[in-house]
């Protein structure tokens, strides 16, 4: 049998997906001299149970009986079901080799891009999901409508575990709850990870006691996953209430692992999604941000950078806006290529709009995602012509400005700090 008849057989328009299926959307362009047909069987085959020849080890009625169907093709997209025994419950890694694996480098696909999936109630409660949630966060922060704001130590790289520690200092007592570690921050010989935890927890206690305010330190574990479960452990010993970790670098595996542990050290997660544009950016080719999202939320980060629109990343409103309902919401309608979910039991994801922000984004911030985002700003606060505290103390003032209704213009008059950060960058108003 060709191998193209063979492909074909994966091909089935009647086939109505079952509630337990796997469902993925896929945006794909043929190979050369290959139809689409051919081309969306192949893509059903190799994440399933085919393979480029016919075999002596199974009839292909049996390998396509138990494999993926597709069962719609319109225009670009697929779509293909995948029966959950496919799979094994509670395995992140063996999902994408499967749903994200070899099909991506077939000579019958020229370019392929998984655009949602639909995650069957089995593999959905097979993952843990966030242990804190939106309201967990807020609770633990004590801060119950505005959006929180925090920064990320800049420079990225470079300063010493004390200076580390004094900058976020400033930015606490400047009114920002939180204070993260930069992505490529771990442990550096000029600034080593427990020096660093020890100094900006310290630090992190005094600005409390100074503003009476709850402040939260995030700081960055990623390592190899058993040098990461040390860290997060000592983070716990120092009474630190936070962990971050960049969530594509350290795999699903590690991600898994260091979630499961989250277990007894009760650590707020923070997830960093450094490297996603390698999968993400090209909008023909790769994985979106909306799966990569949603298998966060189903690992269980508590928070999650989603982008901007208007800050430095790429990333348009329209797509960030499904993101922050596909990881903020319990039930997700069908928007587009985004399927329609039900996260049932699976708590929400606090998302994150961090990428060359001021305060002067902040009011379209708001009008664009909502309060129940987490808006962080790196050089939008330590590049404050005032300083560090300044910029802090700006980014709280946009803020409340904006809850109150208020024009920044209009607040700047009353706040140097924040007049100090629209006369450098000015402001968005959309
Ligand atoms: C922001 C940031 C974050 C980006 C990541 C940076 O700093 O610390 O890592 O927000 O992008 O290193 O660029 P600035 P995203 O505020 O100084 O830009 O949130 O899109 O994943
Ligand atoms: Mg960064």
């Amino acid at each position: 049998m060709s191998v193209v008849r063979g492909y074909l057989r994966y091909i089935n328009f009647d086939y109505k997906p079952k509630r337990e299926d796997m469902v993925c959307v896929f945006k794909f362009k043929p190979g050369k001299d290959i139809s689409k047909k051919e081309a969306a069987g192949a893509i059903a085959a190799e994440s399933s149970t085919g393979t480029w020849t016919k075999l002596t080890t199974m009839s292909l009625k049996r390998m396509t009986k138990i494999g993926a169907k597709v069962f719609e093709i319109k225009g670009d997209y697929v779509k293909i079901a995948y029966p959950t025994d496919l799979f094994e419950l509670g395995n992140m890694p063996q999902i994408y080799s499967s749903i994200a694996g070899n099909i991506f480098g077939m000579k019958e696909i020229e370019t392929l891009r998984l655009v949602d999936i639909k995650w069957p109630e089995k593999i959905k409660n097979s993952f843990k999901g966030p242990q804190f949630g939106i309201k967990g966060v807020r609770k633990l922060l004590d801060v119950k409508k505005r959006p929180l704001c925090g920064t990320i130590v800049k420079p990225k790289l470079g300063l010493t575990s004390k200076e580390h520690a004094k900058v976020a200092y400033e930015a606490w007592v400047g009114g920002l709850d939180v204070v993260k570690d930069d992505e490529n921050l771990t442990s550096q010989p000029f600034n080593k990870f427990k020096k660093r935890a020890e100094e900006t927890i310290k630090l992190k206690w005094k600005a409390e006691k100074e503003t009476g305010e709850r402040k939260m330190y995030m700081c960055n574990v990623t390592a190899e996953t058993n040098e990461m479960l040390k860290r997060a452990r000592f983070l716990k010993e120092l009474g630190n209430e936070y962990a971050m970790v960049d969530i594509l670098t350290v795999g699903w595996a590690g991600l898994q692992t260091l979630r499961d542990e989250m277990k007894d050290l009760k650590l707020v997660l923070h997830g960093h999604r450094a490297m996603h544009g390698a999968l993400t950016r090209n909008p023909d080719h790769g994985i979106s941000m909306l799966v990569l999202a949603e298998t966060a939320r189903l690992i269980g980060v508590d928070q999650l950078h989603v982008g901007t629109a208007v800050g430095k990343m790429e990333g348009k409103k329209k797509e960030i806006v499904s993101i922050v309902e596909d990881i903020e919401k319990k039930f997700v309608t069908k928007k587009g290529h985004r399927l329609a979910e039900n996260w049932g039991k699976i708590k929400p994801v606090f998302a994150v709009c961090s990428g060359g922000l001021h305060p002067g984004h902040i009011p379209t911030l708001i009008k664009y995602f909502g309060k129940d985002i987490i808006i962080q700003a790196g050089g939008g606060v330590h590049g404050n012509p005032l300083g560090t505290r300044a910029g802090a103390k700006a980014m709280r003032q946009a803020i409340d400005a904006t809850m109150k209704g208020t024009n920044l213009e209009e607040y700047a008059k009353k706040y140097k700090e924040l007049k100090a950060a629209l006369d450098k960058w000015g402001f968005l108003n959309v």
